[in-house]
């Protein structure tokens, strides 16, 4: 029997086709970063630039609102059953660091209904430096930072800056209006993170997403290429 060739779910390139045992469940992905930043933009232009590809889905938090979902439905990035909205109230950083089950129960309904998936993002809701996802939640994070919150931020380090798998800096094309060096933040950035890498990005262009998406794929690629465990007995 040739379990290897199940390449059936739109025709994507399946974290599932490369586990024929079936264990193998999504690439989660956090995004975080401060308010406004461009987290939900980052989502939005993932999915478009990943869904004809992967089959993939979203988790949001919101403080107490679902306005989040409520954009990416509006915006059709993917069909309504792949959108989960988490109203976390308090704070947000604590729904994706300290009391992760609303989470991981959205993660894990999301499998269940629309499974199997290859990928699922889940957006923080917008906190501060220092708001970082448990990696009992996500398999890697994404820092969502931007010029217009002023070009001292990379240098100003913070947990989110320092330790996330890729660091973006987004609304590159607001740097001329906003006075902010983008030289220097890609150096600040550098000294903070070492070989971690960065992303300029700017969501004004359909374009503007793909230094990321290109992030996303490679992580996509290292998860997959996990070598199936044993067969039991
Ligand atoms: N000029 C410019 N505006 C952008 C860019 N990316 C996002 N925006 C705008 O910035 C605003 C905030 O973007 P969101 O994606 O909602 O930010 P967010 O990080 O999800 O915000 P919260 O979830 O509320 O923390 C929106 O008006 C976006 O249209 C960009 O690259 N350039
Ligand atoms: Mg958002």
């Amino acid at each position: 029997m040739h379990l290897d060739h199940d390449h059936s779910h739109h025709g994507a390139v399946s974290a599932d086709a490369h586990r024929p045992d079936g264990t193998r469940r999504a690439l989660r992905i956090g995004l975080g970063g401060p308010v406004g930043s461009g987290k939900t933009a980052t989502v939005a232009a993932l999915c478009r630039q990943l869904r004809d590809t992967l089959s993939l889905a979203v988790v949001t938090n919101d403080i107490y609102t679902r306005e989040d979902a409520e954009f990416l439905l509006r915006e059709a990035v993917l069909p309504p059953e792949r959108i989960r909205a988490v109203e976390t109230g308090a704070c947000p950083h604590t729904a994706i660091r300290d009391d992760i089950s609303a989470n991981l129960e959205a993660v894990e309904e999301l499998e269940d209904a629309v499974g199997p998936l290859d990928l699922i993002l889940v957006e923080s809701g917008g906190d501060n430096l220092t708001a970082t996802f448990s990696r009992g939640l996500v398999d890697a994070q994404v820092f969502v930072i931007d010029v217009a919150g002023g070009d001292d931020i990379p240098r100003k380090g913070g947990p989110g800056v320092t330790t996330a798998d890729l660091l973006v800096v987004n609304k590159t094309d607001l740097a001329p209006h906003v006075g902010s060096d983008l030289d220097r933040m890609a150096r600040d950035a550098a000294a903070q993170r070492g070989d971690l890498p960065v992303a300029f990005t700017s969501l004004r262009s359909a374009a503007g997403v793909g230094p990321v998406a290109d992030w996303v794929r490679a992580r996509l690629a290292e998860w997959t290429a996990v070598p199936a465990p044993a067969p039991a007995g």
